[in-house]
């Protein structure tokens, strides 16, 4: 077969590439003193992208900040202070303590370049008026970024390709390079929120996401996670919710909405019940689980309780409820027998 395998879900793909990489490394490389074991020229693809999430215990997905990436980047921003809040380590990816350099692939893709228009519009357009077209290329990476030798934030992403097909929008993500514990899962995460938003953008129905890796590795340091993974894929119990459809009336303002709830939540400005964000803010229930996400963050981080509010935690969809419950100690804290 020449095209690259087909998955069900990102967590299939995810576990098989942990799998290759693991025991059949082609390559040992010291990156920037990261050793890893490497595979070059990895490719996958999902039928359906919006199964974007693992639901593995031993991997812990955080889908609060899975979320505030792609809407940091649906928004076009690079600053540290929203991303920073969400993922710490970013902290130390940028150069001047106030911006995020080229993985802030939003700012690439969705701010003007030419006659006031982004690399994401001119795409739409060119897809608006032909569909067939196999120019609907968003580059990321430049070889400009090169040019400062200790520069600590060159773009993986390569690009992102965009292919309208018998009314699905299909993309082809192309990375130079992943790191397939820590940056792959997130990676898929955003571009396909990006893939999704771009259809019904254009009022075609999601296609396939096919991710494409010059350098595909796991880094030495993440391999006794990634030896529990494995494990858990193999033995454990598999469990798996479906994703929702992101509402059809999904535009920009929606995506500026949602970051002014997330800035006052972020900034602690403001706290929300489950009751109040489903019925004071006007939000389309798939983005109301979204702000419930910042606020249970909040919660965790600004309040610092032992539990989080049992009600929100609750008012979760079940697959969210069932990471978080994983991933955050003082949301399996609130929880009482049954509710995971
Ligand atoms: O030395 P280099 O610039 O390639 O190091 C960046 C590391 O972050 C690599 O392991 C790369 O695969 C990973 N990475 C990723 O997997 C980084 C970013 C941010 O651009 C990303 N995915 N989105």
């Amino acid at each position: 077969m020449l095209t690259a395998p087909t998955f069900g879900s990102v967590e299939g793909a995810y576990v098989a590439l942990l799998q290759l990489a693991t025991k059949e490394p082609e390559h040992r490389i010291d990156a920037r003193g990261n050793a890893a074991r490497e595979v070059i020229g990895a490719s996958f693809r999902l039928s359906d992208p919006r199964q974007r999430l693992p639901y593995l215990a031993e991997r812990k997905a955080n889908p609060v900040f899975q979320f505030a990436e792609a809407l940091w980047y649906l928004a076009g921003r690079r600053d540290l202070e929203m991303i920073g809040y969400y993922a710490p380590s970013m902290r130390a990816s940028s150069a001047d303590g106030i911006h995020l350099g080229g993985s802030a692939y939003g700012y690439t893709l969705f701010n003007p370049a030419d006659a006031g228009r982004s690399p994401f519009d001119l795409v739409a357009e060119l897809l608006l008026n032909e569909p067939d077209s196999k120019r609907g290329y968003l580059p990321v990476f430049s070889a400009a970024e090169l040019a400062e030798r200790s520069n600590p934030d060159v773009a993986c992403l390569a690009g992102l390709h965009l292919l309208p097909r018998d009314g699905h929008l299909h993309m082809v993500c192309n990375m130079r390079a992943n790191d397939l514990d820590c940056g792959l899962l997130s990676d898929v995460f955003s571009f396909t929120m990006i893939q999704e938003y771009l259809a019904l953008q254009l009022g075609l129905r999601l296609g396939t996401y096919t991710h494409t890796i010059g350098s595909a590795h796991v880094n030495d340091r993440n391999a006794d996670r990634v030896g529990r993974v494995l494990d858990e894929a193999a033995n454990g119990p598999s469990v798996n919710f479906a994703s929702p459809s992101m509402p059809e009336d999904t535009t920009a303002a929606t995506i500026e909405r949602l970051l002014v709830h997330e800035e006052a939540l972020r900034t602690n400005e403001l706290r929300y019940t489950a009751l109040h964000i489903q019925h004071r803010l006007d939000l389309h229930p798939y983005w109301q689980q979204v702000v419930m996400l910042f606020e249970l963050y909040r919660q965790i981080q600004h309040d610092q309780v032992a539990a989080v509010d049992p009600a929100l935690l609750h008012a979760l969809d079940p697959g969210l409820r069932w990471l978080m419950v994983r991933k955050w100690p003082a949301c399996a804290a609130a929880v009482d027998g049954g509710a995971q």
